[in-house]
Parts: structure tokens; C-alpha cells; sequence
């Protein structure tokens, strides 16, 4: 049986993701919809050897479409997954727009892949930053729960799309010619620089990147007990994000243990070698499926904690593949 997918966001760097992905898993594709805004239509992009023809979204783009996988920014999926889980589509939105809805399933398949059960035609696909923790240290949690998590987040270019990935590269290069560009895209320069994290401010001072992270866990983990801080900031680093993450259990969780645990979780590569001061580091993570996790130790501040460092790719596991493990899940259970 094959299932016919669009594309919503086609062109954009999530997008270009899902369409490789699409070719490499040798997903089960009938007709594949590449869609995008109207700058886009018309334009050509390759699939599988092929070109296929950008399309501008409109009311009729998923008529006899099983599959929608959306990355188009929250406000275009507010305007068209209604319309498409309406004309019958099963939608993976990686945008924030439904992820918090209580009839909506927030789905990491490593952690919570049930929930796809309750679906009523749309699914989100968790934040970046919340999936690769949420997949680093569910395996923890489930042998002893949590307590609480203390995260620092290191978030490359991509998470602000493709033409924050590609303003980097461009400043880099004027610097380094000693001119001082302005930054369009990112609201401060990234290259040779950081800032804390570009989305929004919150009321309580946190932006909505780090609520994201404390909210969406409690969501994955079906756990509103847990508590979570976070401070997430924007790294000069193209397309892998990296997470200092402190955790703390209700008692003392040995090391030796959490390493065992780890070095078998599915979704998970342990990158670790004291001696050779060698962890996970972005430029091994990009590209690659899994979270590579390491420099796990006893937290010498709290007899219940434990630090670990964490990387992985934000387009792939962070947001496509993630989005593509949830449509191969409903195939697998029968859900579409
Ligand atoms: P387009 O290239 O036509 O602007 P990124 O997250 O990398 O910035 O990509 C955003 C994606 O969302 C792009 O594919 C972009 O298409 C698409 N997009 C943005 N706004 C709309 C819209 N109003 N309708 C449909 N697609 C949109
Ligand atoms: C970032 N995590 O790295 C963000 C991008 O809610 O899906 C994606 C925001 C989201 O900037």
C-alpha cells in the first residue's frame, strides 16, 4: 500500500529535510504535493531523480492526501491543517501552533508513541530542543522518575530556518573581510557571537523557547509534576543543537547505571572518552539519526543529580525525522 504525502513548507529547511528522508527511508509514497508560498510556486525542486512542481497552498492542495507533513511556520498551519485533516489528511505539524491542544497527541516515538492512538487528524511534532532531551533521558526516567531538570541549551542557525542558516555563513565571511554587516533574519549578529534565544518574551521573564521546553516534556512525559528550567541560547553552529542537562531524581541514581541504560536506548549513540576529553560535539551530530549523548558523571553538588551533555541534528531528529518516524508509526499501527 502506498500513501499519498504533501509537503507543506517544501522549500524550506525542515522541508528539504522531509523530502530526503521521504527518498532514504523508502517511505511507502504514492503522489507527493510540494507546497509552499506563493514566492515559491511555479519553481522546480528535485525528488527521487525527478523535478517535481511547487505548488501554492490552496483549499483544494489536499484533496486525496493521507499524509500532510507541515513545516511552515505556526500561523500558515493554524490557517490550513484544519482544512486538510477536514478533507480527511492525517497532519504532522512540526509548527507550535497545536502542540498544547489537549485533543492534540505530541508525539516523540521513542517516549510516548500511544498517544498517536487518540489522533483526530493532527499530531504535533515537538520542539527541537524538546525532542533531543525528551529522547536522551526518557530511557532514565522510566527506570527511576525525575524529579527535576536544570537545562542550558546551545541552538544552531536552523532553528531560525533556512535563511537564518544561510545569514550566518554570509556574516562569517564579511567579518572575516572586516566589514560589519547588519543581520536581517536573526534579530543580533551570530557569527563569532551568542545571544539568549530570539522567540518571544514570556510574562514570567522565560522566552517561549525555554516554556516550550517546560511545558512540552511535562506533555511527552504525561508527567505535570516534573519540574523543569531552561535557558536556551542561539550558537554560532549551523544545524545541531547541543544541551547542558542537569537532572535530578528522588534518590541516587548510579552512573555506572544511567551509562548501561543509555548505551542501549533506541535513538541514542553514548560519545564518550575521558581520557581523550572526546563528547559530543555539533559537527559529529549533523547529519546523523541519533542524539548522541555523553559526559555523564555524578552531580558533585547533590547527591541525587546527574549532568550529561547532549547534541543532536535540529533539521533531522530535532524536526523531520521526527515528523517521519510519527507518519511511519500510524502506518505500522494502522492509525491512517
Ligand atoms: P517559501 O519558500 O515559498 O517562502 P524555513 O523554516 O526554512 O524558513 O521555511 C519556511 C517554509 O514555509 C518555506 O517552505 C516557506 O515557503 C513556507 N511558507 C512560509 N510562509 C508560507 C505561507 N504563507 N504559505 C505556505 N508556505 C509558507
Ligand atoms: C529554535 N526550536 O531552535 C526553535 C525552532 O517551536 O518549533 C522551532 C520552534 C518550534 O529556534
Amino acid at each position: 500500500k502506498t500513501y499519498s504525502v504533501a509537503i507543506l513548507g517544501a522549500t524550506g529547511a525542515v522541508g528539504t529535510e522531509l523530502l530526503a528522508l521521504l527518498e532514504e527511508r523508502k517511505f511507502p509514497l504514492g503522489k507527493l504535493s510540494v507546497l509552499a508560498s506563493e514566492r515559491s510556486a511555479g519553481k522546480e525542486i528535485e525528488f527521487a531523480g525527478d523535478r517535481l512542481r511547487i505548488e501554492s497552498v490552496n483549499a483544494s492542495s489536499f484533496d486525496d492526501v493521507d499524509i500532510v507533513l507541515a513545516s511552515a511556520g505556526g500561523s500558515t498551519s493554524k490557517e490550513w491543517l484544519p482544512i486538510a485533516a477536514k478533507a480527511g489528511a492525517v497532519c504532522i505539524d512540526n509548527s507550535s501552533a497545536f502542540r498544547m491542544q489537549s485533543h492534540v497527541p505530541l508525539i516523540v516515538p521513542e517516549v510516548n508513541p500511544e498517544a498517536a492512538i487518540a489522533h483526530q487528524g493532527i499530531i504535533a511534532n515537538p520542539n527541537c530542543t524538546t525532542i533531543l532531551l525528551a529522547v536522551a533521558i526518557y530511557p532514565l526516567h522510566q527506570v527511576q522518575p525525575i524529579k527535576r531538570i536544570v537545562a542550558a541549551t546551545y541552538q544552531s542557525a536552523s532553528g531560525a530556518g533556512a535563511r537564518a542558516m544561510e545569514e550566518v555563513k554570509i556574516q562569517s565571511a564579511a567579518i572575516l573581510k572586516g566589514e560589519t554587516p547588519q543581520p536581517e533574519v536573526l534579530p543580533y549578529p551570530l557569527a563569532f557571537n551568542l545571544f539568549p534565544h530570539n522567540s518571544p518574551m514570556t510574562a514570567n521573564s522565560y522566552c517561549e523557547e525555554e516554556m516550550k521546553m517546560v511545558n512540552e516534556t511535562r506533555k511527552i512525559f504525561g508527567d505535570s509534576n516534573i519540574q523543569i528550567t531552561a535557558t536556551c541560547v542561539r550558537v554560532p553552529v549551523l544545524r545541531a543543537h547541543s544541551e547542558a542537562v542537569n537532572l535530578e531524581f528522588h534518590q541516587p541514581f548510579d552512573v555506572h547505571k544511567a551509562r548501561e541504560i543509555l548505551s542501549t536506548a533506541v535513538g541514542v549513540k553514548l560519545v564518550e572518552d575521558f581520557d581523550k576529553n572526546y563528547f559530543p560535539m555539533p559537527i559529529d551530530a549533523s547529519g546523523q539519526d541519533d542524539v548522541l549523548v555523553g559526559r555523564l558523571r555524578q552531580d558533585i553538588s547533590h547527591p541525587n543529580g546527574l549532568e550529561l551533555w547532549l547534541c543532536g541534528d535540529q533539521i533531522r531528529k530535532g524536526a523531520a525525522l521526527n515528523a517521519v518516524q510519527i507518519a511511519e508509526l500510524l502506518i505500522a499501527k494502522s492509525l491512517i
